[in-house]
């Protein structure tokens, strides 16, 4: 965190690049290898998603919805001074109890769509309302990792609920730490102690909040408040390369959102530029998968790059959002991955991303995929909240899409 801090600034931290001139020459896999025609796709789209599951977040076991035990935190209670309700149901799954946060309009007819989205330290900083329960589990950066009342809506400024609210959607987040604690402790704690230690092939962290948020959608399926047709799974940094995963390895996502998500995430790994590889799985070992630390340095080995991760979500609404100042995360990076899955858009018959050029900051281009690049840091902030409601708007309006 604190290395992503110093990226407000202009010099890299050492050992790192943030010069253009410096980035290797780019020799990128094609995503599309010898198909043509749309019909073809689906196979290849097996072969990609299998390569980025075994060689980088690792496999997920199954899951059978049947198993999902559903509890309630407290009843519904008026949120928003009475313009929405907020619910927070308690998901049992193999062995972990994800506590959900809904909140939705109060003025509604019909289920609405929805924004699903983790928190990184509990529910209860997402918004002041005393109603929202405290998490009880294990939290970073506050004393003895005992989340408390200190915390209430530490980082509102993130979510603009009222915004979602008054464009119709409700949103739906969890804490990432009900799934698995983010720290390396050998995968003891969370949902990996119900499964044992992964192999080299088998899922890390990332992972595992990804498939948490596929329970998250097993229990939407069955709530008819919520158009579980079209839940917008979104994140922010390494819950954007959550978001991500999450997207590419549950089809049923209607629309993917990468806020500022870099390296693993939207920005391409074989540029260099910023986070390496070698340095995001030496910070972050249990993040990824065994077989993912085979690339540390060697990053031209990789049989794959970012760009093939956005096309597994293709052709879905995708929005990748980078930040002027998150030199960390390779603003262009993630602008060239979202380019390089265009050609898939393309073949199964979407507008893409239409522009050729790296747009100039503050102004978003909105095709079958969207990129923009806001001025300020790391950060999500209510013009991302803007551009990714004018975006699901544009495609999630209608029921059934
Ligand atoms: C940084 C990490 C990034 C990003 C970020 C975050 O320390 O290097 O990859 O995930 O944390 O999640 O805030």
């Amino acid at each position: 965190m604190l290395i992503a801090m110093a990226t407000a600034s202009n010099a890299a931290p050492k050992g790192f690049n943030y010069d253009e001139a410096k980035v290797p020459e780019l020799d990128l896999p094609d995503p599309l290898k010898d198909i043509t025609d749309a019909k073809s796709w689906p196979a290849r789209r097996t072969e990609i998603f299998t390569m980025l599951e075994d060689q980088m977040f690792g496999k997920a076991p199954a899951f059978e919805k049947k198993k999902l035990r559903v509890t309630h935190q407290a009843a519904d209670s008026p949120f928003l001074g009475g313009k929405a309700i907020l619910s927070q149901p308690t998901l049992h799954v193999a062995g972990c109890k994800i506590h959900l946060m809904i909140v939705r309009p109060v003025a509604a007819d019909d289920a609405v769509p929805a924004f699903i989205a983790y928190n990184f330290r509990g529910n209860h900083t997402v918004h002041p309302d005393p109603a929202i329960a405290i998490t009880g589990g294990w939290v970073p950066k506050v004393k003895n990792n005992k989340a408390s009342e200190a915390q209430r809506g530490q980082s509102e400024k993130r979510w603009d609920i009222s915004a979602i609210i008054k464009n119709g959607y409700a949103l739906v987040t969890a804490y990432c730490g009900d799934v698995d604690p983010d720290f390396h402790d050998n995968f003891k704690n969370g949902v990996h102690a119900n499964y044992g230690k992964p192999t080299p092939g088998e899922w890390g962290t990332i992972a595992a909040w990804a498939w948490g948020l596929s329970r998250a959608l097993d229990y939407l399926e069955g709530n008819p408040a919520i158009d579980a047709t079209r839940v917008a799974v979104m994140g922010h940094s390494r819950l954007g390369k959550t978001s991500l995963w999450a997207g590419a390895s549950d089809t049923r996502f209607a629309l993917v959102i990468s806020n500022n998500s870099g390296c693993g995430g939207a920005a391409l790994s074989k540029r260099r530029f910023g986070e390496t590889v070698q340095r995001i799985n030496s910070s972050f070992p249990h993040w990824f998968c065994d077989n993912f630390k085979n690339y540390n340095n060697k990053e031209d080995k990789l049989p794959f790059d970012q760009h093939m991760l956005l096309a597994l979500v293709a052709p879905r609404p995708l929005y990748v959002a980078s930040a002027e100042g998150d030199r960390w995360a390779d603003p262009r990076g993630e602008f060239l991955a979202a380019k390089g899955a265009d050609p898939v858009y393309r073949l199964l018959g979407t507008a893409g991303l239409p522009t050729d050029k790296m747009p100039a900051v503050d102004t978003p281009v909105h095709g079958r995929i969207a990129y923009h690049i806001r001025s300020g840091g790391h950060d999500v902030t209510p013009y991302d909240w803007g551009q990714y409601l004018a975006f699901a708007n544009k495609h999630l309006k209608a029921p059934g899409r």
